[in-house]
């Protein structure tokens, strides 16, 4: 027999192996010149043992670990693995799984593999057993909903603005962009690059921020959020830049809550937040994650993948794209991203994961949308209980941000009305002017507006 074919069995099904195994679906394509069987089982061979030659090493334990391809469909490139747990790794801390282990194993090495020509992970399955050694998130966005006085279960969109431009604005300006919006909208997200830059340093543009925030809830009577950008290269610089937060914060810690970079500053960056931070909403971003999430790339891993793994490792919420109605890639059939971090049980593009209570993570939903493409992404996704967090589509309204938070706040309440677009926009001003204020998108979205708004 050779060596490659101890490590498949295409006997075995998902049913036979989903309580002791991870499953993991591919989509592979071999190198040229290698015959797609022998490596699957090179690929599984590598996956769990860092090596395809037969080891002189090798003992009945380590064999007892060996992963296993189940499933292959040359005319796909479908294939399927099955991680035994015993492979996994748990903190000496606290016994908690580690995602950092997880990726290594299954999209470690076997990434570079000189017969593979590309290989990428689009699913995968937990059993309850190593599913419950994650946290998941510690607070969700039931206590958002609960700060806005909202229904605790279904609250409903929370509108929120990223601040834009991303960089340039001095602390005084960043604080008065946000107040303009949260005359508003709800919630105020730093954008991913907003750190300590020397035109705005943190210790300057926390407190300016928190004064802003107080000011617009006692002329609005609303509570309204700040989403602070933490991220940055070592857990304790951002220990200090939470402080900093918390500490200008302190009149309305509930008004806080954080936002780190869960692919540029990666696992360990969000799990430190999550655990330090508990009591606080976690936002994490996603900057950059396309160089290996894209559709268009055949290696890497899908965005579905890493949204699981970001309500895995505790994230309160996750940016999960726009499904195609933004500006961001995507497509309208990402809809079971959003799905598998904010139900219990449900369906991925090859498995269905039971979540066994975990606690929920909410969708974070970014990139173009203003008001005139938002009732086309709620049509697609079924509902609005999410949190919006829109930079061009806000600050960029002709009539300013307090009039670009009301457009999407109508554009929501216009989709649950199902009213006519046209019909609404004559009650509601602020709607009607996103027509002026995003015309390339009116033109597209809803040819014949200016003769139906009188702007022709
Ligand atoms: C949106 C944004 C968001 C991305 C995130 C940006 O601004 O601030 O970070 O959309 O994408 O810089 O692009 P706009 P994703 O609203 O002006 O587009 O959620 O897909 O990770």
């Amino acid at each position: 027999m050779d060596h490659a074919d101890r490590f498949i069995n295409l006997s075995l099904s998902d049913t036979d192996l989903a309580a002791g195994h991870v499953l993991a679906a591919y989509i592979l394509t071999p190198a040229e010149g290698h015959d797609f069987l022998t490596t699957i089982g090179q690929f599984a061979a590598e996956s769990g043992r860092g090596t395809q030659v037969p080891l002189t090493t090798d003992d009945e334990a380590a064999r007892a670990l060996d992963v296993i391809a189940y499933q292959a469909e040359p005319s796909t490139g479908l294939v399927k693995l099955a991680f035994p747990l015993g492979l996994f790794d748990f903190n000496l801390l606290d016994g908690k799984a580690s995602i950092t282990g997880f990726l290594n194993l299954l999209v470690g090495n076997t990434q570079g593999m000189g017969e593979i020509a590309a290989v990428k992970l689009h699913d995968f399955h937990l059993p309850n057993t190593y599913l419950t050694r994650f946290k998941g998130p510690s607070t969700t966005i039931a206590k958002h909903w609960q700060h806005l006085g909202r229904d605790q279960s279904a609250g409903g969109m929370i509108t929120g603005a990223i601040l834009k431009p991303k960089l340039g604005l001095h602390p005084e300006a960043l604080a008065e962009a946000a107040y303009q919006f949260w005359l508003g909208g709800d919630l105020v997200e730093n954008d991913q690059p907003q750190g300590n830059q020397s035109f705005a340093p943190l210790k300057t543009t926390l407190p300016l921020m928190a004064k802003s925030l107080l000011r617009a809830q006692d002329e609005t009577g609303e509570a309204k959020i700040f989403s602070v950008n933490i991220t940055c290269d070592d857990p304790a610089e951002m220990d200090m830049r939470a402080e900093l937060a918390l500490s200008a914060f302190k009149a309305n810690p509930e008004s806080l809550a954080f936002h780190v970079d869960a692919y540029l500053a990666g696992p360990m960056a969000l799990t430190h937040a999550c655990r330090r931070l508990r009591r606080h909403f976690i936002s994490a971003h996603r900057a950059g994650h396309a160089a290996i999430t894209s559709a268009r790339s055949t290696r890497g891993y899908s965005a579905f993948v890493l949204t699981k793994i970001a309500r895995l490792l505790g994230a309160s919420g996750i940016h999960t794209g726009t499904m195609g109605f933004g500006r961001m890639e995507g497509d309208e059939a990402d809809r079971p991203i959003a799905c598998m971090i904010a139900q219990d049980r449900a369906k991925g593009p090859y498995f269905e994961q039971d979540w066994h209570g975990m606690n929920r993570s909410a969708a974070i939903v970014s990139g173009g949308i203003n008001a005139l493409r938002l009732p086309s992404f709620l049509q697609n996704l079924g509902h609005s209980d999410f949190i919006l967090a829109a930079g061009g589509g806000a600050f960029g309204h002709i009539d300013g941000p307090t009039a670009g938070a009301l457009s999407l706040r109508q554009a929501e309440a216009c989709w649950l009305e199902r009213a006519d677009p046209f019909d609404f926009a004559k009650d509601h001003p602020e709607f009607a002017r996103a027509f002026l204020s995003f015309e390339a998108d009116a033109d597209i979205i809803h040819p014949g507006w200016r003769a139906a708004l009188g702007q022709a």
